[in-house]
C-alpha cells in the first residue's frame, strides 16, 4: 500500500449535534454555524478540527456520510455541516456500556425517540441479550463468536440473511461476501435495496452498467444540468460547490422537485470569504418545477416530444442520428409511443403547464452536453424503471451519455454503498464471479440467486430466516411495514447486529441476540502488520483509501473486517485457502484478493489506494461499450405516464412524500431542525399546500392520523400528526422518514427491483 503522509493521533472529543440552526441559505453562515455550535461545546474542538481537516483528503478519513466525490485538488475544508455532524456523531464519548444496558431493559429503552437512544452513545462491549431479565449483558468476544459460529454451522445456509448498511469498507465487505458464498447461500441484501436498486437493475438493462456514467470532470464541460428528485443541500452538500463552479462558467440548472430545495434555489460557498461578507448567495437552478410526485414520466414526455417537434421543424439538425443509428436499439418504438402521449395527460400526471415543460425543453435543445442527475425521487416509485428508462431516453435522443460533459448520473446514498456492490455484495452469482472463488479458495458457490431487502422480508415473515445478521444499518426501522417487521423479528433464532451505537433494530432481538460494537471508520484501526486502512468508493466510481485516527473509544472495540473473519471462521469448516487469521493482520492482502477477484476493476489496488481524487474502476458504457443484451443503449417506450402505481382512487386520496430533514443521517436523527425548509421542533409533521388544507377541511396546528389508503386487509396507520401548510404541489402530502414507514406496505415496491415506494404510496388524512 502507498503509505500516506504521517498524520497525527487523536482522542475523542465531546460533541452535541443537536444544535438549533437559524439562517436559511445553504451553506454560508447557517451551515458554520451549525458546525461552530457543535464545536463550541467542545473542549476538545482543536483535536475535531484536525480530524475534519483531514476528512475527505488523501490520508485523512473519508467521510462517513455521503457518497460524494472527493476531488484531487480539495478545498482547505473538504467537509460539510452534514459531514461534520456525521463525523462528530461517531466521535461521542458518551458510553452505551454495560451499566447503561444494566440500568435499562429493552422495553424501557423502546420508550425513547430514536435520537435519545442513539445519543446514549458509543457501544463499548459485546452484549448477549438475555431474555429473564429483557437486558443485553456483557459477553466475552470468545464466548460471542463461538457462539455464533456454533449456530450458524447448525442451520440451512439458504436460512441465513446477511444484510449490510453501506457503510463498511471494501475490505470488511468482500471478506462478508466471500463468507456468505463459502457458507453456501446469497441472502445478501444491502441499504441499496431500499435507495439505488432501481438504478443498479435498470440502468443495467438500459446502458448496461449497474452506476452511472459521469466522473468529476464532466462537470467542467457541460452546459446543462437537468436534476430531478436529489436534495443536494441535506444529503450531498459538498456536491454544491461542483454545481456552483458550473453554474459559474455558464451552466444551466433545470430542476424538477415537489418541495422548493433551498440548497437547488441558492447557495453561499462557506469557503470563499467574499461571498460570506457580501452574503450574495449564488442562484443554483435557473428554472425549478414543483413537479408532482410521480410526474417526472410525463415531464420527460414532454420534453421528449419538444425535442421530436423540434426535429420535425428543422430535420436532422436536433436528433444525434449517427449516434442513435449505430449505438442504441428501440428509438422508433419510443418515438410512437411519446408522439402519442397528449398535452392533457403529461399537464395532469405532472403538474406542470406546457408551457413550462417547453421553457426547460429550450434549455435541453440549447446545450451541447448534457448531465442528468437523480436521486430517490425517481427511484423510490412503483414506476421508478421508468423515471430512469426516461431519463436515459432524452440523453439518448441527442447522444449525451459517453461523451465528455454528457452523461447519467444517480447520486448515491451511504459513503460506501455503491463499492459494497462492486465487491461482491448482492444476492446474485453476477455480483461475484462463481469461477474465481472455485479457483481462489477451493468453494463451491451457490447458483441460485439469493434474498433482497424485500424477498428477505417475505421469506422472514413466512417463517423460512432462521438467523440474521447486520453489518451496519438500522433495518427494523428503514424498512416498509415496520409493525408487522417488528413482531416478525424476534422469531429468529439468531440475531447478530454489528454497530457503534444503538437503535432500534437492536431493540428487536431474536431468540439469542448478540449486539457486537465495532470501530468507525474516525477510529484508529490497528492490527498485526500495523495501523490499516479501508476503502471505499463514490458515485461517480472512484475509490479511495481511508485512515482512522480517532482513539478508539474502547478497547474492546473490533474492526468489521475483524469481526466478519472471526464469525466465518467460527462458522465455516477449515479450509487452509481461507487465511481470515492473516487477511485479519494485514488489510492490503484483502485488497489483493479483491483485485485478484475483479482484475478489470482493481488491477494494482494496493498501489493505487491514495491517489489523489481516487483512482477511477472504469464504466464500460462511459466508452459507449453497451454490456446490454442488444449490445446496444437502449430506448424505454412509456407504457403509462405516471410512477406511481395503480392509485386508489377518492377524493381524499393523496400521494405521501417521505422526506430526509437536514438534520438526520437516515434512521440517525441528530436533532429536530429542518433548518433548510425553515421546519424546526417537530418531525411528527404532515406537510401539505393550503389550497388542500382548506378543501379537505383541515386547519394548521391540527392533529391528524394517516392511514395507508391501499387494500391488502391490513391497516397501517400512524397518529398525531400536526398540520402543517407547506409549499407543496396538490395532490400530495409530506412527512419525515423513518416515523411514516409504517404505512409503507412491503408489497408496495418498484417493479423490478423491489425498492420499497417510498416517495408515492397513496395515504388519506384521518381528521
Ligand atoms: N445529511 C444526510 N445525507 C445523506 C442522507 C441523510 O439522511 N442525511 N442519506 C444518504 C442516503 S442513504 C441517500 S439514499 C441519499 C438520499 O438523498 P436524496 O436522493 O436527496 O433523497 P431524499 O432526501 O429522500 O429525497 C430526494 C428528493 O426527492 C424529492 N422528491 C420526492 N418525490 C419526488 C418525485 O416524484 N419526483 C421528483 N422529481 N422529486 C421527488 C424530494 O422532495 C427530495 O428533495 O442521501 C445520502 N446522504
Ligand atoms: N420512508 C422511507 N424509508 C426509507 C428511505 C426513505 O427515503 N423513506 N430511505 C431508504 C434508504 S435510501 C436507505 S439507504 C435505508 C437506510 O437504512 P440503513 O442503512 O439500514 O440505516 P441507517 O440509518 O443508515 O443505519 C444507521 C445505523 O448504522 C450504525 N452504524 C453507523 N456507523 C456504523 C459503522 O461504521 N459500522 C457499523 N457496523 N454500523 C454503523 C449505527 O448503529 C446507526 O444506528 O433506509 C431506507 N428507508
Ligand atoms: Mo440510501
Amino acid at each position: 500500500m502507498t503509505t500516506p503522509p504521517d498524520q497525527p493521533r487523536h482522542t475523542a472529543v465531546d460533541q452535541d449535534p443537536d444544535t438549533p440552526y437559524d439562517k436559511n441559505a445553504s451553506g454560508g453562515w447557517g451551515s458554520l454555524e451549525g458546525v461552530s455550535r457543535i464545536f463550541g461545546k467542545s473542549e476538545s474542538s482543536t483535536r475535531a478540527l484536525d480530524i475534519l481537516r483531514l476528512q475527505n483528503k488523501p490520508g485523512g478519513v473519508m467521510c462517513t456520510s455521503c457518497a460524494w466525490a472527493k476531488p484531487a485538488k480539495p478545498h482547505p475544508f473538504e467537509f460539510c455541516e452534514n459531514g461534520a455532524k456525521a463525523t462528530l456523531w461517531e466521535l461521542d464519548t458518551r458510553s452505551a456500556d454495560p451499566d447503561f444496558f444494566a440500568a435499562h431493559t429493552l422495553s424501557e429503552l423502546r420508550e425513547l425517540h430514536d435520537h435519545d437512544l442513539e445519543k446514549s452513545g458509543r457501544l463499548t462491549h459485546p452484549l448477549r441479550y438475555d431474555p429473564a431479565s429483557d437486558r443485553y449483558l456483557p459477553v466475552s468476544w470468545d464466548e460471542a463468536i463461538a457462539d455464533i459460529g456454533a449456530r450458524l454451522k447448525a442451520i440451512d445456509p439458504r436460512e441465513a440473511v446477511f444484510y449490510s448498511s453501506g457503510h463498511a469498507g471494501l475490505e470488511a465487505s468482500y471478506l462478508y461476501a466471500l463468507f456468505a458464498r463459502a457458507m453456501g447461500h446469497q441472502n445478501l441484501p444491502q441499504s441499496s435495496n431500499m435507495c439505488h436498486e432501481t438504478t443498479s437493475v435498470n440502468l443495467q438493462t438500459f446502458l448496461g452498467t449497474p452506476v452511472g456514467t459521469c466522473v468529476l470532470e464532466d462537470f467542467d464541460h457541460c452546459d446543462a444540468i437537468f436534476f430531478f428528485g436529489q436534495n443536494t443541500g441535506s444529503n450531498s452538500p459538498r456536491f454544491l460547490h461542483t454545481l456552483k463552479d458550473a453554474v459559474e462558467r455558464g451552466c444551466k440548472i433545470v430542476t424538477f422537485n415537489p418541495v422548493r430545495e433551498r440548497g437547488l434555489v441558492e447557495f453561499v460557498d462557506p469557503q470563499n470569504p467574499v461571498q460570506m461578507t457580501v452574503g450574495k448567495p449564488t442562484e443554483i437552478s435557473d428554472h425549478y418545477y414543483q413537479v408532482r410526485p410521480g410526474g417526472d414520466v410525463a415531464v420527460l414526455a414532454g420534453l421528449m416530444k419538444c425535442v421530436l417537434e423540434a426535429e420535425d421543424a428543422a430535420p436532422g439538425t436536433v436528433l444525434d442520428h449517427d449516434f442513435i443509428a449505430a449505438e442504441t436499439t428501440g428509438f422508433e418504438e419510443t418515438a410512437t409511443a411519446v408522439r402519442a402521449a397528449g398535452w392533457d395527460e403529461i399537464e395532469r400526471h405532472s403538474g406542470l403547464t406546457r408551457a413550462m415543460i417547453e421553457q426547460a425543453a429550450a434549455v435541453y435543445l440549447s446545450a451541447d452536453n448534457v448531465i442528468g442527475i437523480y436521486g430517490m425521487g425517481l427511484t423510490q416509485h412503483v414506476n421508478g424503471w421508468l423515471n430512469l428508462g426516461m431519463l436515459c431516453n432524452l440523453l439518448l435522443m441527442r447522444g449525451n451519455v459517453g461523451r465528455l460533459g454528457a452523461g447519467i448520473s444517480p447520486v448515491r446514498g451511504h459513503s460506501n454503498v455503491q463499492g459494497q456492490r462492486t465487491v461482491g455484495i448482492g444476492e446474485k452469482s453476477s455480483h461475484m464471479p462463481a469461477d474465481k472463488l472455485r479457483e481462489m479458495f477451493g468453494i463451491d458457490p451457490p447458483e441460485e440467486e439469493g434474498l433482497n431487502a424485500v424477498h428477505a422480508c417475505e421469506a422472514l415473515l413466512e417463517g423460512k430466516v432462521r438467523a440474521m445478521i447486520q453489518l451496519g444499518g438500522n433495518l427494523v426501522r428503514a424498512l416498509p411495514d415496520r409493525e408487522r417487521m417488528e413482531a416478525a423479528w424476534p422469531d429468529l433464532d439468531l440475531t447478530v447486529y454489528i454497530a457503534t451505537k444503538p437503535n432500534r433494530t437492536h431493540l428487536t432481538p431474536g431468540k439469542v441476540a448478540y449486539l457486537l460494537p465495532c470501530l468507525g471508520r474516525t477510529d484508529e484501526d490497528i492490527q498485526a502488520s500495523g495501523q490499516q486502512a479501508v476503502s471505499m468508493e463514490d458515485s461517480l466510481s472512484h475509490i479511495y483509501g481511508s485512515i482512522g485516527r480517532a482513539r478508539p473509544h474502547s478497547r474492546e472495540l473490533k474492526s468489521e473486517t475483524a469481526i466478519v473473519a472471526a464469525i466465518a471462521k467460527a462458522t465455516l469448516p477449515p479450509n487452509p485457502r481461507l487465511k481470515w487469521d492473516e487477511w485479519v493482520g494485514n488489510y492490503d492482502l484483502i485488497r489483493d484478493l479483491i483485485a485478484e477477484t475483479f482484475p478489470d476493476k482493481f488491477a494494482d489496488f494496493n498501489d493505487r489506494l491514495f491517489e489523489p481524487g481516487g483512482f477511477y474502476r472504469g464504466n464500460p458504457a462511459r466508452e459507449r461499450n453497451w454490456q446490454t443484451e442488444s449490445g446496444k443503449a437502449q430506448f424505454t417506450p412509456p407504457t403509462t405516464l405516471s410512477a406511481l402505481g395503480e392509485e386508489p382512487q377518492g377524493e381524499r386520496v393523496m400521494t405521501l412524500v417521505t422526506l430526509r430533514s437536514n438534520d438526520q443521517f437516515n434512521t440517525t436523527i441528530y436533532g429536530f431542525s429542518d433548518r433548510l425548509r425553515g421546519l424546526e421542533g417537530s418531525r411528527d409533521i404532515l406537510l401539505i399546500n393550503l389550497d388542500e388544507m382548506a378543501r379537505l377541511g383541515l386547519s394548521e396546528g391540527q392533529k391528524v392520523a394517516l392511514r395507508c389508503a391501499i387494500d391488502d386487509g391490513r391497516e397501517r396507520r400512524v397518529e398525531g400528526l400536526t398540520v402543517t401548510g407547506y409549499d407543496l404541489p396538490p395532490g400530495c402530502v409530506a412527512g419525515y422518514y423513518p416515523e411514516l414507514n409504517p404505512l409503507i406496505p412491503l408489497s408496495y415496491h418498484e417493479k423490478n427491483s423491489q425498492t420499497p415506494a417510498y416517495k408515492g404510496t397513496p395515504v388519506e388524512i384521518v381528521a
